[in-house]
């Protein structure tokens, strides 16, 4: 540690003990943008290096970024800090790009290869007046960079020698909201959609600005708004007129709009008798639409599709493939600079094979026959979005088709919104693991970011938890997703727990003592939920529909590849799934090193086993446990690990104000309960097979299996009806 930095270490540790603890309520609706005045001991030096605004230009992005600079400063510095046009004093902050002022021009800053998006900081003297500069080629990247130094005041680091150089590695980072037009939210846990179509465009609701704002806070720069279920009437002009407005409202923010395309519309809204990608008419129908949406939205950004998959009208209705129905939405929406991402989420409707591999099958023999502007959107697993997955084998497998990764950020199958689960581990594990592609260090990451295989566009989507509620995301600690889905779509080789810290001392405070123990809950909190509801490679063992709660004995529903009994396979010799040669052979779609890693049953990872192979009861693990007796373990520790969290969370409450410590440690109260129920459920019924006791110390369920299997959740959140 140099100096300057263990000065402001005790500058810190002086600040935060002499603060007072008493903090004022809050309800969440400020995410990680609160500007609360810094401790006093921070103040000297940071008033000194933000003594006044300083911009020489006037285009909306640069006032967006005038005006956070102006109420980031203001607030974390308690004195009024507003925008001008010269510099007089020392400590100015200068904003904005060579093309507008010529003192940064003068500067010479390495602003090349930044691309529009990047953005330099950098401590600069002029005639003697000690600045903060923050330039960059483009106004977004001057408010990408303004939102960073004002995080770097929210994290208490110091403002002295700053020589800050950075630029996404992902240029489309996008949310999807799986928003259906009567404002109901597919898989949402935190209230109705925030579009109010009914009001739009003659009222725009105060939250889209908002909401603008906290996402290009992170850099995020585009909205699907409408479900991947779609209804074709978001194509029509009066939903046209209605987006534009939002359009509108998010473009001082950089964020552009796209939208789900119903691949039957031409049939639905054109009245032809075909969506069928080869026929002209149809072609045409969507190039005349493609052309009447830029003419209402200028910076439209292109199509989501969802096609052939869970009832979804595609192309295959037609004969044709994949590639032929991407590429004609494509060519329609090519000469306005748009993008198609065509999603990889698929499963024919041959219950024979084993559904992971059919993403693969349908996809890698149409890798290179998409045109330029397609991406292939690919969920992180090759199955849906579980606890845990292995990475889907299409990441390593299509070498020249761009791929975008769909992580979700709503908490589908990891316990809604109550649940306390921080999802940057889970995407770490992802974006870090090795495709083995182009030999070893071929990771997900450089995949995604092109930097493997080259491809462009580059994606990156996040299935959205944003809804009505006050606090946007359900809990506070949803929040904490959202912000980590933006970082990483940023910067795919982010670290979950640097990450973590940065959210957590911007949302509740930067004392380390809060920060430090706050961290170390959310860090350990995702393997806690898969201990209790689906360790060792189990997964899609939540009840059917809602997806709500264990459900593992279900077997009647409508397809084998639905019920949670086609997931773990359990019999009287054992459980999980054989996917080695002996089994589906899934193991082969992944590269050679891989393959061989998971063929062998002593070389899989615990936390893969039963993903990969059908394992006895008796198997000895690598522990020295049985199977059953580890099985049982690991949901004992995940009961355990809630407990443990929640009574850190107790502890945390001097440092947080009093509603949203109430409504996290309720929560946590929940998530007790329900972490108990899944482990219970689970143990007495995977018990019909073992025939085995449990292990010496742990409980038996508390109810008998009849009575879990009894539990009916009709009204359970989420459900498209
Ligand atoms: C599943 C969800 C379903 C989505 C589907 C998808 O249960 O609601 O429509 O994913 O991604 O996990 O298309």
């Amino acid at each position: 540690m140099n100096m300057r930095r263990l000065l402001h270490a005790l500058l810190a540790l002086f600040g935060f003990c002499t603060l007072a603890t008493a903090a004022a309520a809050e309800d969440g609706y400020d995410l990680w943008l609160r500007y609360v005045p810094v401790e006093k001991p921070y103040l000297v030096p940071y008033r000194a290096a933000t003594s006044e605004l300083v911009t020489a230009d006037a285009s909306s992005v640069a006032a967006a970024a005038g005006r956070e600079l102006a109420a980031g400063l203001t607030g974390l510095t308690g004195r009024k800090i507003v925008v001008s046009d010269t510099i007089r004093k020392s400590g100015a902050v200068l904003f904005g790009t060579p093309a507008h002022s010529k003192t940064i021009a003068a500067l010479r800053l390495p602003l090349e290869g930044l691309g529009r998006d990047g953005y330099v900081i950098k401590s600069a003297t002029l005639r003697g007046r000690k600045l903060t500069v923050i330039a960059a080629n483009d106004d977004i990247g001057v408010l990408y960079g303004a939102f960073r130094f004002l995080k770097l005041m929210q994290t208490r680091q110091p403002l002295t020698g700053l020589d800050i150089r950075e630029a996404p590695k992902v240029q489309y980072r996008l949310l999807d909201h799986w928003d259906n037009l009567d404002r109901n939210i597919e898989r949402g846990y935190a209230g109705f959609s925030i579009w109010d179509w009914q009001k739009l465009p003659d009222y725009k609701d105060p939250r889209y600005t908002a909401y603008a704002r906290a996402n290009a806070s992170l850099g995020i720069n585009g909205a699907v708004l409408n479900n991947v279920s779609a209804q074709a009437a978001i194509l029509t002009p009066l939903y046209l007129r209605k987006a534009a407005a939002l359009a509108e409202a998010f473009r001082p923010y950089g964020i552009k709009i796209y939208f789900t395309a119903r691949f039957s519309a031409p049939i639905e809204l054109g009245g032809l008798k075909t969506a069928d990608p080869l026929d002209p008419q149809v072609a045409a129908w969507w190039k005349a639409k493609a052309d009447e949406i830029y003419r209402t939205i200028p910076d439209f950004g292109g199509f989501l599709v969802k096609a052939n998959s869970e009832g979804q009208p595609g192309p295959q209705d037609f004969g044709r493939n994949h590639a032929d129905g991407a590429n004609m939405l494509a060519d329609a929406l090519a000469p306005h600079g748009g993008i198609v991402m065509w999603r990889a989420f698929v499963y024919a409707n041959d219950p024979k094979m084993d559904r992971v591999k059919q993403a693969y099958n349908e996809f890698v023999p149409l890798d290179g026959k998409f045109r330029d502007n397609v991406v292939v959107q690919v969920k992180n697993g090759p199955l849906d979005f579980q606890p845990r997955e292995p990475i889907s084998p299409l990441f390593g497998a299509m070498k020249k088709t761009p791929l975008a990764m769909e992580f979700q950020i709503t908490k589908e199958y990891l316990g809604f919104a109550t649940h306390l689960v921080y999802l940057g581990t889970l995407w770490q594990e992802v974006l870090h693991a090795d495709t083995f592609a182009n030999g070893p260090g071929s990771t997900v990451a450089k995949a995604i970011d092109g930097s493997l295989f080259g491809g462009k566009p580059t994606v990156m989507a996040g299935v959205a938890d944003v809804g009505t509620d006050r606090n946007w995301s359900g809990s506070i600690f949803n929040q904490a997703n959202w912000y980590a889905y933006g970082r990483l779509a940023w910067n795919p080789e982010d670290s979950a727990r640097a990450i973590a810290k940065d959210w957590a001392a911007m949302t509740f405070t930067a004392d380390p003592r809060f920060v430090g123990p706050a961290v170390d809950i959310m860090m350990r909190s995702r393997e806690a939920a898969v201990d209790y509801m689906t360790p060792l490679g189990l997964a899609h063992l939540m009840g059917t529909g809602h997806h709500y709660g264990p459900a593992p004995w279900v077997d009647d529903a409508g397809r084998a590849d639905w019920n949670p009994v086609y997931y773990h396979r359990a019999d009287d010799a054992g459980i999980g799934v054989e996917r080695t040669q002996a089994g589906s052979d899934a193991i082969a779609q992944y590269a050679p090193p891989l393959a061989a890693q998971y063929e062998d049953i002593a070389r899989t990872p615990d936390t893969l086993l039963l993903w990969f192979h059908h394992v006895s009861w008796d198997y000895k693990m690598k522990s020295g446990k049985t199977l059953w007796d580890e099985l049982v373990t690991h949901y004992d520790h995940g009961v355990a690990e809630v407990a443990r969290m929640h009574a850190e969370w107790q502890k945390l409450k001097p440092y947080v104000d009093a509603e949203r410590f109430e409504m996290t440690d309720r929560y946590l109260a929940i998530q007790e309960n329900e972490a108990k129920w899944w482990r219970d459920a689970c143990i007495a019924y995977f018990q019909t097979f073992s025939k085995r006791p449990l292990p010496a110390g742990s409980p038996v369920p508390e109810h008998p299996l009849s009575y879990y299997q009894g539990l009916k959740f009709p009204y359970a959140p989420g459900v498209a009806r």
